[in-house]
């Protein structure tokens, strides 16, 4: 960690149709506050640190600023680690359009994603039922969480649940490209040992 205050940074991307609440998310994560008069003009991206089992990691967290209107937040995805789809539980528009958020993502990025349902603080305006949610992150391998930013529920344990998933992802690709470095270390000394016994072999029968 020699130089600097973190072991792992990530980039974290939270997506979705707008007023479902992203920038809700992220003022409360980040700063623990809510607001219900916040304007996402101007809005970057929000920094906090994290303790994942003793090791620290540093989450850069983007918003996006009102293009997700018109879709074209497709520089955003640029080295994102993981991207968090929101949509609001009392709108199942938004819903429906988490599909094409996916289909987004995975033409622009390979991270780690997760869906999320928020505004999941009053019963009596919810549209759209957990099991049915559940059912399509399943459908889709994606896991689902549902949150509410105003109440301050399950918000720092999606995130931290979230943040574990993108360092086990990190670690696995790390073993991958590990036991990648020695296989091809093997396949060297494989193809050396040969080299040698070929030429022991040429020697005895010149
Ligand atoms: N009831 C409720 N309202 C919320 C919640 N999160 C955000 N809002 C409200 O929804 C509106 C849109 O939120 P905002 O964070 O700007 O959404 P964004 O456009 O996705 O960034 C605002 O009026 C927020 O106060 C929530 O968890 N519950
Ligand atoms: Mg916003």
């Amino acid at each position: 960690m020699a130089g600097k205050d973190y072991h792992h940074l990530f980039k974290l991307l939270i997506i979705g149709d707008s007023d479902v609440g992203k920038s809700s998310l992220l003022l409360r994560f980040a700063d623990s506050s809510f607001s219900s008069y916040i304007t996402t003009i101007g809005v970057d991206f929000k920094i906090r640190t994290v303790d994942i089992q003793g090791e620290r990691v540093k989450l850069q967290i983007w918003d996006t600023a009102g293009q997700e209107r018109f879709r074209t937040i497709t520089s955003y995805y640029r080295n994102t680690h993981g991207v968090i789809i929101v949509y609001d539980v009392t709108n199942p528009e938004s819903f429906v359009n988490v599909k094409r958020w996916l289909n987004e993502i995975s033409e622009n990025c390979d991270s780690v994603c997760k869906i999320l349902g928020n505004k999941n603080d009053d019963p009596t305006r919810k549209k759209v039922e957990t099991q049915d949610a559940v059912r399509f992150g399943e459908s889709v391998g994606v896991r689902v969480f549902e949150t509410s930013a105003k109440e301050n529920t399950n918000v720092e344990e999606m995130f931290m649940a979230f943040t574990h998933m993108v360092l086990r992802a990190k670690k696995q690709s790390q073993d991958r490209a590990e036991r990648e470095r020695e296989r091809e270390k093997d396949t060297v000394n494989i193809n050396a040992q040969r080299d040698r016994d070929r030429r022991k072999r040429g020697k005895k029968c010149c």
